[in-house]
């Protein structure tokens, strides 16, 4: 079958998944009563969108996986303005992984994996719109064991700080038992201040700040793969998509006054389920939600908390996807418990990422290339 040998062929290409699970085709998808009427429109075509973050000016900037960022505006997607194909490669799941800019839109910071595999946090200044390439730094690098797991988004807190994802180191099952170690970055989400020392700075109020058993930079862990993560650009919630091995995908959801140390549970626990006889620690925060699969996808894209305003219903909501499937879902969450899931009736191909632009309003990235704003259907 056609689709589905193409959607196995960009599996393996991107290696999201954890085993060599094989996408089965899913009946179309209907909307559930109660959710938002969206459509998706085709707003450009990019080769192999893999991040986007609102830029100067109401522009969204779009990664490309090879090494290229693009600046889409209403006149579509420009030429790159940053290129550095010669330093990443696309094995397993590397290449460009992550954009953020910092609040002022100051300076743009990229995510990448470079020739040797090392997770790499570079950092521009950005004058009048345009990238300051001789402003260029390295902020942040991670080893990285295997070519999968990489994580590589990077997102601005609503504190003004630089939050990283990183895997597990990969392999599967976390060979290493890195997701519940204090003493490495893999397997965790990192929060630094990269302005405030040389290469970076660690805030003080980190929970492991100045423990000498555990690294400073560490904000939470327990993580697999957390792909894709946002912030509430309303409420300050973060919410992770953390990437299941076999069994269970699923978000993690924190609360804007957290003070950080959440332990996900990552590899004693695979969602709410003991992980391969795996012990749940005491101090476990169990995902907000989780889905097996039989039917709803192999691979979760965590995406975004809409806070635009074309799209009434779905103010509040998180959307969501899963790179196997494609069907954008969206989930009411209140207090920290989902109070509704929705099926939004549409499919963005395979979503592998999300932007927000400057409004709330959000694209859908789709690995083929397809760009697609969500709008009122
Ligand atoms: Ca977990």
């Amino acid at each position: 079958m056609k689709v589905r040998t193409r959607i196995s062929a960009i599996i393996g290409a991107l290696g999201l998944v954890g085993s060599l699970a094989v996408a089965t085709a899913t009946a179309e998808p209907a909307t559930r009563e109660g959710a938002a009427q969206i459509a998706l429109t085709e707003v450009a075509s990019a080769t192999n969108p893999t991040a986007g973050a609102a830029g100067p000016g109401g522009t969204v900037w779009i990664a490309e996986r090879a090494g290229t960022v693009r600046v889409l505006s209403d006149g579509g997607l420009g030429e790159p303005v940053l290129d550095i194909s010669d330093e990443t490669t696309t094995d397993g799941e590397r290449g460009l992984l992550g954009l953020a800019f910092d609040p002022d839109l100051a300076h743009l910071y990229i995510s990448f994996t470079d020739l040797e595999g090392t997770s790499t946090i570079d950092e521009f200044a950005v004058q009048d719109g345009t990238v300051q390439q001789d402003t260029r730094r390295t902020v942040l690098t991670q080893e990285q064991p295997e070519t999968n797991h990489n994580g590589g988004d990077i997102k601005f807190g609503p504190d003004g700080y630089l939050y990283v994802a990183f895997g597990d180191g990969g392999g599967g099952g976390d060979p290493d038992g890195n997701g519940q170690k204090l003493d490495t970055l893999l397997g965790k989400l990192l929060r630094i201040d990269p302005q405030g020392g040389d290469p970076y700075a660690i805030p003080e109020d980190n929970p492991f700040a100045g423990d000498p058993d555990a690294r400073g930079e560490i904000w939470s862990y327990g993580l697999r793969n957390p792909w894709r993560f946002s912030f509430d650009a309303g409420s300050g919630d973060l919410l992770i998509g953390d990437v299941g091995q076999s069994e269970w995908e699923e978000i993690d959801w924190a609360p804007a006054d957290s003070k950080g140390g959440e332990n996900y549970g990552w590899s004693q626990m695979e969602g709410t389920h003991p992980f391969r006889g795996g012990t749940e620690p005491d101090n476990h925060v169990p995902p907000v939600h989780e889905y097996d699969r039989t039917g709803l996808g192999c691979s979760v894209t965590g995406g975004y908390v809409y806070r635009g305003d074309t799209v009434e219903d779905l103010v509040g909501q998180y959307v969501y996807s899963d790179y196997c499937d494609g069907t954008l879902r969206s989930l009411e969450i209140e207090n920290g418990a989902v109070t509704a899931e929705n099926d939004l009736g549409v499919n963005g191909g395979e979503v592998v990422s999300f932007a927000q632009d400057a409004d709330g309003e959000l694209y859908v990235l789709a690995i083929g290339g397809t760009v697609s704003r969500v709008d009122p259907a």
